[in-house]
């Protein structure tokens, strides 16, 4: 059947090339939001800012601890100028303390050493244990002509010399650890110096891809500076948030780091917070005192977090928070349920259902739907010089050949697989590069390879992939292999999976050959960064290029991690340069151009092939007071950073029973 199909899918190619067919770049088809979110957008300073107040007041758990001399005085564990949260954009005021907030995930903590690039089960644990040096979450509600960057966090303030080739960053002063050791500079360096920059670690940051590798220059405990060989602008401090910029405790992890343990080895370095030893010492609100492997997790509050609203009450109300660990739809579904607080509704394929019940006045929750921030995408490995055989480094040099992956996307019925994906308007189709929903997409410098297999067939054909053994897969030039893509996708999102199955059919049809391989999430997730893979297909989050940015950008030598250290092609040089032109300006114009030119860039070269992308919407329970209805699922960050949760709170009468009443992890 196949080879009858793809036969005459030759055919008719021919004969169109023999007429020559003119090349005109494909607009993407019209779009129509489904966003609903409202939302009055506030100054910086209306959020929150640092500051010191005459008194502060802790939860009341804490007395008893305070009164035995378990616990240092409130005024002691914070430090000399707390975040403060204004009571003005908290939508339900100030707080009450008590109560369990519950998190139902898909992840599983892989170990404690988020620095060594280990996650710890994402879903927002990540974002409860890590404090970064600023924050981009909570920007979604800044007014545009506040959008100056970054939100203040560990790095309390900064400033750049006249010729912006140095940042000089103040750190706030007497933030303590979950153990009461104190935070300062040589936490910070240790995480630039033997963590960023040592390329034997596999840190968030990549190696020298903070400003092309600025140097870390130490001036005293508080303060600090990044030299640049080059002028840079504040959209580069951006690189600083989560989850690229977050400080571990320096105090715990040198002595386990080769560079200061002559018996270190890096795998033992990355190892050595392993996930059943609790607590973890940590800068986040709450801190793990229970791992139950593959069913829960407990957190209990963090009694040194540095963040007080303007009552002087310290931060967080909720005393305790569960990460239930499940699936990500069964995190939607006990959302719905009542028995999960929150859930960013990402698997289409439930929409109508969740929908369905959350309009109904006695739903628990409430689902308001945000832009397109979902992508999906097929990503090709691109590094063939790093292939480990020469039947992978053959496939590989083919992938680099950018006919090769205009035909894959060509060959995608992406409205197909959209409305395999969830019948209804959510899917819209997605190429390369940034998501609808970005502040830097731009629809007029995106070029679409609408669905057209005799146009793939046709480009297949000219690089010389026939199906010389007529088995109805096409083979490499010169009667090579059968064109066999191996592609992993993490076994835990129904979306993926279901995704690729779509395009595995789709791609079958003009004789390329998808071999699905299932992975757990961990190792989806360590391969994207820096594993071994010919093909790997999931969901990704282009919104912000300065987020998380060597899984997409050519932002550094080894990125993106997809051409890791491999030899760029030609339209990378030029790309790798307009990247680093956004990151070293803070002209909104000049940024929206050049951001306009990296998407025209990605999406006429199929740097990845994208299949659809699809809204979002946030699920907060009712009962949870201060988050805000116009809380994007993603816009700068996650919701769970977006709807800051050391400020949720619930009245003492709708508290869930906390299951470690009146305890703290102890130290
Ligand atoms: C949100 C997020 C918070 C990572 C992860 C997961 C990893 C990726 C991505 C999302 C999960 C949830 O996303 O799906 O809704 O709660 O955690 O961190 O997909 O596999 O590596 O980039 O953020």
């Amino acid at each position: 059947m196949v080879r009858k199909r793809m036969k005459t899918a030759l055919g008719l190619t021919t004969a169109l090339l023999a007429v020559g067919t003119i090349a005109t770049a494909d607009e993407m088809p019209p779009e129509t939001s489904l966003s609903g979110l409202q939302n009055e957008l506030i100054g910086r300073a209306d959020i929150y800012e640092h500051g010191s107040l005459a008194s502060y007041s802790q939860a009341p758990m804490l007395d008893a601890l305070v009164d035995s001399g378990a616990l240092p005085p409130v005024e002691e564990r914070l430090p000399v100028e707390p975040i403060i949260f204004k009571t003005g954009a908290m939508v339900d005021g100030v707080g009450e303390y008590g109560g369990v907030f519950r998190h139902v995930i898909g992840g599983r903590p892989e170990g404690w050493n988020w620095m060594a690039g280990q996650h710890q089960g994402w879903g927002g644990i990540n974002m409860a244990m890590q404090e970064c040096l600023v924050r981009q979450g909570p920007r979604w509600q800044v007014k545009a002509e506040e959008q100056t960057g970054p939100l203040p966090n560990l790095a309390q303030s900064w400033s750049w010399n006249d010729d912006n080739t140095e940042l000089t960053i103040n750190l706030m002063q007497g933030v303590k650890w979950s153990d009461g050791d104190a935070f300062d500079v040589e936490d910070v360096r240790f995480w630039y110096e033997d963590n960023v920059q040592d390329e034997n670690v596999a840190s968030r940051m990549a190696k020298d891809s903070f400003g092309g590798g600025a140097a870390m220059e130490v001036i005293d405990d508080y303060t600090f500076k990044f030299v640049f060989s080059a002028p840079q602008a504040e959209t580069i401090v951006e690189n600083l948030a989560y989850i690229q910029g977050c400080p571990g405790p320096s105090h715990v992890l040198k002595d386990q780091h080769p560079a200061y343990n002559g018996d270190a080895t890096y795998d033992s370095y990355t190892q050595s917070l392993p996930n059943d030893v609790v607590p973890p010492v940590v800068l986040g609100a709450w801190v793990p005192v229970v791992h139950r492997p593959d069913e829960l997790v407990i957190m209990r509050r963090n009694p040194f977090y540095f963040k007080v609203d303007e009552a002087g009450n310290q931060l967080p109300y909720f005393n305790e928070m569960h990460f239930r660990l499940s699936t990500w739809g069964d995190r939607t579904a006990q959302a719905v349920a009542g028995t999960g607080d929150f859930s960013n509704m990402e698997d289409p394929g439930n929409y109508v259902e969740a929908l369905k019940q959350s309009q109904d006045e006695a739903s628990p929750v409430r689902a308001n739907f945000g832009p397109r921030v979902l992508a999906w995408r097929m990503t090709l490995n691109l590094d063939a010089a790093g292939a480990e055989d020469d039947g992978e480094k053959a496939l590989r040099s083919l992938f680099r050949e950018t006919d090769f992956r205009l035909a894959l996307s060509h060959a995608l019925d992406r409205d197909a697989i959209g409305q395999a994906l969830a019948r209804g308007p959510f899917a819209y189709p997605y190429v390369s590069g940034f998501a609808s929903g970005s502040p830097y997409y731009d629809a007029s410098a995106s070029v679409y390879q609408p669905f057209d297999q005799a146009k793939a067939s046709a480009l297949l054909d000219g690089l010389g992939l026939a199906d010389t053994d007529g088995n109805g897969v096409r083979n490499l030039p010169d009667g090579g292999a059968d064109i066999v893509i191996s592609t992993q996708v993490a076994d835990n999102a129904n979306a993926d999976r279901k995704q690729l199955e779509a395009v595995a059919s789709q791609l079958e049809e003009v004789g390329i050959r998808i071999n699905i391989r299932t992975v757990d999430q961990t190792t989806a997730d360590t391969n994207t960064t820096g594993g071994s893979y010919t093909a790997i297909f999931g969901r990704e989050n282009v919104i912000m290029p300065t987020r998380e940015t060597c899984r997409s950008w050519p932002s550094g030598p080894s990125c993106p991690h997809f051409n890791d250290g491999g030899e760029r092609l030609p339209f990378e040089e030029e790309l790798a340069a307009k990247v680093a032109a956004f990151q070293s300006t803070s002209d909104a114009a000049e940024q929206a151009q050049l951001a306009r030119e990296m998407q025209t860039l990605v999406t006429e070269n199929a740097y990845t092939i994208g299949t659809v992308q699809v809204p979002a919407a946030l699920l907060v329970n009712k009962r949870v007071k201060n988050a805000h209805p116009g809380t994007p699922v993603f816009m700068y960050e996650w919701a769970e950073d977006g709807v800051v949760r050391e400020r949720l709170w619930t009245p003492v009468a709708d508290q869930v029973d906390e299951v470690l009443p009146d305890t703290i992890a102890e130290y």
